[in-house]
C-alpha cells in the first residue's frame, strides 16, 4: 500500500501533494511501481496534530480520488470519519483505512457493513493531539491484541463480514519506541487473531530514534528508507498481509527478494 497524504502537515510527505496534479502523478507513480492500493488521506495523524474539519478533509481527497480511480488505480481512503469515507467510496475508493478502528465515528461500522468494502481496523487509543499520553501498557502485545479483538467484535456485531476485516497494530499510535519494537517482535500474536494484518512502519519516529547520531539527534525522515524496508520485510516474513509505505519501488524490490527466496525452499 502506497501512502499519499494530501495534507500540509503529515510528518513525511506533508505539503508535497496538496496540489491535485502532483498528488495524482505520485499516486499513479506508486501504482506503476507495484502498489496494490494507494492510500489517500486528507488529515494528518502526526502526534500532536490538530484536527481538520470534515469539509476540508473531503475537499483535499475527493478530486485526487476521482482522478486516480479514473486512471484505474485501486484506492483506500485513510479517514476516521464515515462521511468522508462514504464520499470517497462514491468517488471511486474501494477500501476504508480507519486508524481509529471504528472508535472515532460510531457511523463507520454501519457504512462499511452496508457497502461490503474491506476495512482496515487499526489499533488506536485517541486522536493525535492526546495520543502520546495514552502510551501506557503493562503488556503491549496482549493489550493491543485484546483491544483489536474488541474492535473486531464491534465490527461483526454491526454486520460487517469477517472477510471485510484487516487489522493493524498501529505502530507509532499511542506507542513509544519500546512498544513498537515489542509489537514488531511479536507480530505473530496479532497474525494469530486470524485476520489479514497490515503494518505501517514507514519512516516513523521510532526508526529515527534507532538511527540517531552520536549526539542523540534522530535520523531525518528522508533518511529512514533502508530501515523502513527492513521493518517492512520483517513484518511480511512474520506473516503480515501487507505493508503501508512511502517508497513503493524499494519495498517491492525487497519483497521480490523475499519471494524468490521462499520460492526456492
Ligand atoms: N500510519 C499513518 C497513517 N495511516 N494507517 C494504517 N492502517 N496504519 C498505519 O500505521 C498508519 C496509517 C501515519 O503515517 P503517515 O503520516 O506517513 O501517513
Amino acid at each position: 500500500m502506497g501512502v499519499l497524504n494530501v495534507t500540509p502537515d503529515s510528518f513525511s510527505d506533508g505539503g508535497r501533494y496538496l496540489d491535485v496534479d502532483a498528488a495524482v502523478a505520485h499516486g499513479i507513480e506508486m501504482y506503476e511501481a507495484g502498489a496494490d492500493f494507494v492510500d489517500v488521506g486528507g488529515e494528518s495523524t502526526r502526534p500532536g496534530a490538530e484536527r481538520v474539519d470534515a469539509t476540508v478533509e473531503s475537499q483535499r481527497v475527493l478530486p485526487v480520488i476521482r482522478r486516480l480511480a479514473a486512471a484505474g488505480v485501486p484506492i483506500s481512503i485513510d479517514t476516521t470519519r464515515a462521511s468522508v469515507a462514504k464520499a470517497a467510496l462514491d468517488a471511486g475508493a474501494t477500501m476504508v483505512n480507519d486508524v481509529s478502528g471504528g472508535l472515532a465515528d460510531p457511523e463507520m461500522a454501519g457504512l462499511v457493513a452496508a457497502t461490503g468494502c474491506p476495512w482496515v481496523l487499526m489499533h488506536w487509543r485517541g486522536h493525535s493531539r492526546e495520543m502520546q499520553q495514552l502510551a501506557e501498557y503493562q503488556d503491549v502485545v496482549k493489550e493491543v491484541r485484546d483491544e483489536l479483538s474488541q474492535r473486531i467484535d464491534a465490527a461483526l456485531a454491526a454486520g460487517v463480514q469477517p472477510g471485510q476485516i484487516i487489522v493493524d497494530p498501529g505502530l507509532g499510535f499511542a506507542k513509544r519506541p519500546e512498544h513498537n519494537w515489542r509489537l514488531s517482535a511479536h507480530l505473530d500474536e496479532i497474525v494469530a487473531l486470524g485476520y489479514p494484518v497490515l503494518v505501517g512502519a514507514s519512516r516513523k519516529s521510532y526508526l529515527g530514534h534507532l538511527l540517531a547520531d552520536a549526539g542523540g539527534t534522530p535520523r531525518p525522515v528522508s533518511e529512514r528508507e533502508a530501515a523502513t524496508i527492513a521493518a517492512s520485510l520483517l513484518a511480511i516474513a512474520a506473516g503480515a498481509w501487507g505493508v503501508r509505505v512511502h517508497d513503493v519501488l524499494g519495498t517491492r524490490d525487497a519483497l521480490k527478494v523475499l519471494e524468490a527466496t521462499w520460492n526456492a525452499r
